[in-house]
């Protein structure tokens, strides 16, 4: 079945989302108190990042038993009710699964460390070091080296991540068995599907070479991602899991490119539904990766949107998202959080639900939270930053610009509690959250939103039931017009039946359309509310007609 092809996405981050035992942590009874506020978006399915047993080096993405509920967030009994009040509203549950690595503090782990001739060794990637250096040199995502020693067996163990996030061996048919046992686990609990973290990394290349580029996204695709065995064990998730039941599944896929998608997502493959690609999320790096960032150009863009959207048509399906946990928030990134916060926060609700294949809504967008500057680097929490900025001021960067760099791309700035009211802690929690609330939350918070027809919140909710009621929006072909305008996002969605024009305008000027569209249109949503011309455009103005 493909349901998921129809389906909306809400993405919860279970952390800042809404804590409902005042210890300053988001937790499962938390959302499924706010069951009602996510039923009512009109959303459909809910991915929830890890709520697995974890330290929280990397908020649950350290998973340490994948079979019991993270401490913080509740016990099982919670999360039963909450999966029954999913199923209850009509919709359904994605949990993310970690494949790629593990805690250290995992059993497996500990086990795999104590010595050289355990049965859990070969679950870990260990190399001994010759001459006294580093089995190789690749680096961490999270700054430094990918390697870590380990003094029980004087060896080195790989991870790509965090060193409390070492890499599982997927060679190990054991450790392949014990993933998808995991995966029947929650499957039988009545889940609907998975969205696989890194997956695109399960196989490395053969050897571990050392690399012999520094560009990080070179030694993704050439080094850690893609690897030989990758579609092997995908087919093989397949077989023994995935067509046992009628699930939907999304591998991130850091390193996954125009070249090879098709590969994951093929309609024949036997692999997986969709993958999360960063084509348009590396946009504005620059060749030192995030902390080296270059403008963002709308043109570079609409060509990410475009060439994905001729590859997957008829092959596969595509996933559209403009940010998520990882990344900064979408009104700060791609619209203007200023003078037209409103305006291009819906434009950019227009733009997720308005294209090809299925829209991610990650949580709080659809407010219009926005990115959040904090004075100090020790109000920061997420390792990568915090990595980041040790790593900076070791190699003598200026505090100050580094400092603006951290408020432009933090992933921390995605991850600021939830803005529920302007009541004390934006209604998050009664207690000191573990994260600082934004200070905008007098402003931007769903409370205030609900009451007001014009908010973004109420945007949102017209928006999807525009997507609802024309599903040509869904299914329909996909063309962009005046691809080198670096203003103007402009696009056709057709089927034998209708015809779509979604007109976007992303800057803070007037435009006019150089082109004529068909003289009978009727304006199905327009985030301005006096109607004008079809092709005049005011700044941030995004409108969708149907051809009559
Ligand atoms: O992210 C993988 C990934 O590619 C990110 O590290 C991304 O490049 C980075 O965050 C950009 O700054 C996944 C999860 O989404 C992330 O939260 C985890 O930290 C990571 O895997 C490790 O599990
Ligand atoms: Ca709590």
């Amino acid at each position: 079945m493909t349901w998921w092809k129809e389906a909306i996405v809400y993405q919860i981050y279970p952390r800042s989302f809404k804590d409902s035992n005042d210890d300053g942590i988001g937790d499962l009874p938390g959302i499924i108190s706010k069951l009602d506020y996510i039923k009512s978006i009109g959303v459909d399915v809910v991915w929830l990042c890890p709520i697995y047993q974890s330290p929280n080096d990397d908020n649950g993405y350290d998973v340490s038993d994948y079979r019991e509920i993270m401490t913080d967030f509740g016990e099982m009994s919670d999360f039963d009710k909450l999966l029954n009040g999913i199923h209850d509203r009509g919709m359904k549950l994605i949990m993310d699964i970690v494949p790629n690595h593990t805690s250290d503090e995992h059993r497996w782990f500990k086990a795999s460390a104590e010595s050289e001739d355990n049965p859990y060794r070969d679950y870990y990637i260990w190399r001994k070091s010759e001459d006294g250096n580093l089995p190789n040199n690749w680096p961490s995502f999270f700054s430094g080296n990918a390697w870590e020693y380990s003094k029980e067996t004087d060896a080195y163990y790989l991870h790509l991540f965090s060193k409390k996030q070492p890499d599982l061996n997927w060679e190990n048919p054991k450790v392949r068995e014990e993933i998808y046992d995991i995966m029947h686990f929650w499957f039988k609990k009545g889940i609907d599907g998975f969205r696989m973290d890194v997956v695109s990394l399960i196989s490395k290349k053969p050897g571990l070479p050392s690399s012999k580029s520094n560009v990080f996204t070179e030694i993704i695709s050439d080094y850690y991602a893609n690897g030989p065995k990758v579609h092997e064990y995908l087919k093989e998730m397949n077989q023994e899991v995935l067509r046992h039941y009628d699930c939907m599944t999304v591998g991130e896929g850091p390193g996954i490119t125009l070249d090879n998608a098709l590969n994951y997502v093929g309609k024949d493959r036997g692999e997986l539904n969709m993958i999360f690609h960063f084509g348009h999320m590396y946009i504005d790096n620059g060749p030192g990766g995030k902390y080296d960032p270059i403008p963002y150009d709308l043109v570079d863009m609409k060509k990410v949107f475009n060439q994905w959207d001729e590859k997957l048509k008829d092959k596969g399906w595509g996933s559209i998202f403009l940010g998520n946990h990882d990344f900064p928030r979408i009104v700060s990134r791609f619209g203007n959080d200023g003078m037209y916060w409103k305006k291009s926060a819906k434009l950019l609700s227009t733009l997720l639900l308005s294209m090809r294949g299925t829209p991610y809504i990650f949580q709080g967008d659809e407010i219009g939270m926005t990115n959040v500057a904090f004075e100090s680097i020790d109000d920061y929490q997420d390792i990568e930053t915090l990595n980041s900025w040790k790593d900076a001021m070791e190699k003598g960067s200026d505090p100050e610009k580094f400092m603006e760099l951290v408020h432009q791309q933090s992933r921390d700035n995605a991850r600021t509690p939830f803005q529920w009211n302007s009541e004390s802690n934006a209604g998050f929690s009664n207690a000191k959250p573990w994260l600082k609330v934004n200070d905008n939350f007098e402003l931007i918070n769903a409370e205030s939103q609900e009451e007001d027809p014009h908010s973004v919140l109420n945007f949102y909710r017209n928006m999807i039931s525009v997507r609802k009621k024309n599903p040509t929006l869904v299914h329909g072909d996909y063309k962009c017009y005046l691809v080198e305008d670096p203003e103007l996002f402009i696009f056709n969605r057709w089927d034998e039946h209708h015809n779509y024009w979604v007109l976007l305008n992303l800057s803070d000027k007037h435009n006019t359309l150089s082109f004529n569209l068909p003289e009978e249109m009727t304006l199905l949503i327009n985030n301005y509310e006096e109607v004008n011309a079809y092709n005049e455009l005011r700044p941030w103005e995004s409108k969708v007609y149907k051809v009559n």
